[in-house]
């Protein structure tokens, strides 16, 4: 019995055994391959390419400080010619050489959903503490222009504009030149708005090199950049002396105010008082023709085209360095080609 129990035992397990594949194949188990993929995993959200800005993307909101001269008006234009050449939407905001204006328009163009980028033309070096960082807050590169402000790099993209320290310089030393011979080296100065970059800067070069040179800068005073006031300060000077020897003005039309005063005052202007200024407008050159204007410093006011340049940089993320510094010349009465020169002029 036992040994017919064992059998069926025995006949059970190879007919099971039979219907099984082989336990183990006839070479090394493979590992199961992976379920094969039955789509392909989605695909990483790729993120929309980056947009390239053109000029005729950009609205450009400009905050100008005012229309006080010649060298503005030339600046303004630049502006306005430029941005119409290139197709770039220019909203103009003229802030009437008034600080405050100037800030409320800054805020306002942060505000202006149209606005991609702010472009200043800072009345005073300082006062933009809040402006600039809701600008940053708000995505909007800030780019100054003609004049720069006192610290906050990391809130604008750069600084387009003259070095003034050395167009102060350099009209220092070209009074140093026109006085070399002069017993007394009195010098009278005729100052920008108070605050400006332009006028504390080319006060601060005007003095390196004139008091190298034995200068005294006697009287200083602010007259605004303008010819009404550059008489008016230079008329109340000569009430008091007429010790004086050199006029700087730090614009044209402070020199012009100071050459009618001094014609005023019985005194010959380019002669009697050498005279130098700054811009080296077409008042300017017209001045040194007639011989009533020794010298005139160049401050370059036609930078719009490489301030568009570098705003729409920025707009594509590019990176600046924080001053671009434009480049001047300096012109004098006694250059035989002036009247060449002065043709060839566009401002
Ligand atoms: O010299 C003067 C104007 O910021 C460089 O501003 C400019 C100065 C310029 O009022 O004429």
């Amino acid at each position: 019995m036992f040994k017919k129990v064992a059998f069926l035992i025995v006949l059970a397990t190879m007919v099971l055994t039979a219907c099984q594949p082989a336990a183990v194949p006839t070479e090394a188990a493979k590992p199961a391959a992976p379920a094969a993929a039955t789509e392909a995993p989605a695909a990483a959200p790729t993120e929309a390419p980056a947009k390239v800005w053109t000029y005729a993307d950009m609205t450009v909101g400009f905050l100008q400080t005012g229309s006080e001269g010649g060298w503005r008006a030339a600046n303004s234009a630049s502006f306005k010619e430029t941005a119409e050449q290139l197709g770039i939407n220019l909203k103009f905001y003229d802030s009437q050489n008034d600080l405050a204006k100037q800030v409320a328009g800054f805020q306002q163009f942060i505000e202006d959903p149209e606005v991609d980028v702010i472009v200043m033309s800072p009345l005073e070096v300082t006062g933009w503490e809040q402006v600039l960082k809701d600008a940053k807050a708000a995505g909007k590169p800030v780019i100054l222009s003609d004049r720069r402000i006192d610290g906050f790099e990391d809130y604008y993209v750069t600084f387009i504009g003259a070095d003034f320290v050395e167009e102060g310089r350099k009209a220092g030393t070209a009074m140093c030149e026109l006085l070399k011979d002069s017993a007394t080296k009195n010098v009278w100065e005729l100052v920008g708005n108070v605050g400006a970059a332009p006028a504390i800067d080319r006060g601060k070069g005007f003095r390196e090199t004139a008091e190298a040179c034995g200068i005294t800068v006697t009287k200083s005073q602010t007259a605004n950049w303008s010819i009404k006031e550059g008489k008016e300060v230079t008329e109340a000077w000569l009430k008091e002396t007429k010790d004086v020897q050199g006029i700087f003005g730090q614009n044209d039309e402070m020199a012009f105010g100071a050459i009618e005063a001094l014609k005023e005052a019985g005194l010959v202007p380019a002669v009697d008082v050498k005279l130098i200024s700054v811009d080296a407008t077409s008042g300017a050159f017209q001045a040194m023709l007639d011989g009533t204007l020794n010298g005139a410093i160049e401050c370059n006011p036609l930078l719009a085209p490489q301030v568009y340049e570098a705003a729409l940089a920025a707009l594509n993320g590019e990176t600046l360095p924080k001053w671009i510094p434009s480049q001047e010349s300096e012109f004098y009465m006694d250059d035989p080609n002036l009247k060449e020169i002065a043709a060839g002029r566009k401002y």
